[in-house]
């Protein structure tokens, strides 16, 4: 069994409620469980364009290999009808695998940790609301990354 953390991000229709379902599809996914999930934040786009993001993030128990559950995110992505136009397009909603356990990867596919994860408020925060204590392997404690993206807006919606 693996820990896990998923990334949940919406800016595209809905957001809100597109954040919301997608736990409740991961929720039904086999061999998965998902042991936490943030609060929902409003966070202004970086990188990126049109509406503010709804952003949250959900800790899982999985059985699922990371290919695996990297394959079941990008299905519960398409339930959404997710189109990728260009990079960082704006979107109905992203899964990404931020966490899996300590293990890096780093393939063509799939890179683990999170590349820009400790840079970016609309991750990191949601992130140490339900596990203050993480590590990123390589890195460090998630902790020592917080003051870094104070400065970027994020507000709690629920
Ligand atoms: N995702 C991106 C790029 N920029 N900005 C916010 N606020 N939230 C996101 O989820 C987000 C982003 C690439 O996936
Ligand atoms: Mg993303
Ligand atoms: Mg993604």
């Amino acid at each position: 069994m693996m820990e896990a953390f998923i990334g949940i991000g919406a800016n595209l229709g809905d957001a809100r409620a597109n954040a919301l379902d997608a736990v409740e599809r991961l929720r039904r996914v086999p061999g998965l469980s998902v042991t936490a999930v943030s609060s929902l934040y409003r966070t202004a786009p970086i990188d990126s364009s049109g509406d503010d993001y709804i952003n949250a993030v959900a800790r899982i128990d999985t059985t699922l290999a990371a290919p695996a559950l990297l394959e079941a995110l990008f299905a519960i992505e398409q339930q959404h009808g997710r189109e990728r136009p260009y990079r960082n397009a704006p979107r109905t909603l992203d899964l990404d695998l931020l966490l899996y356990g300590d293990q890096t990867i780093d393939n063509p596919a799939l890179t683990v940790p999170h590349p820009r994860l400790t840079q970016r408020a609309f991750v990191l925060v949601p992130l140490l609301e339900i596990a203050p204590d993480v590590v990123v392997p390589g890195l460090g404690a998630a902790s020592s990354f917080a003051a870094g993206v104070a400065g970027q807006r994020i507000d709690k919606v629920n």
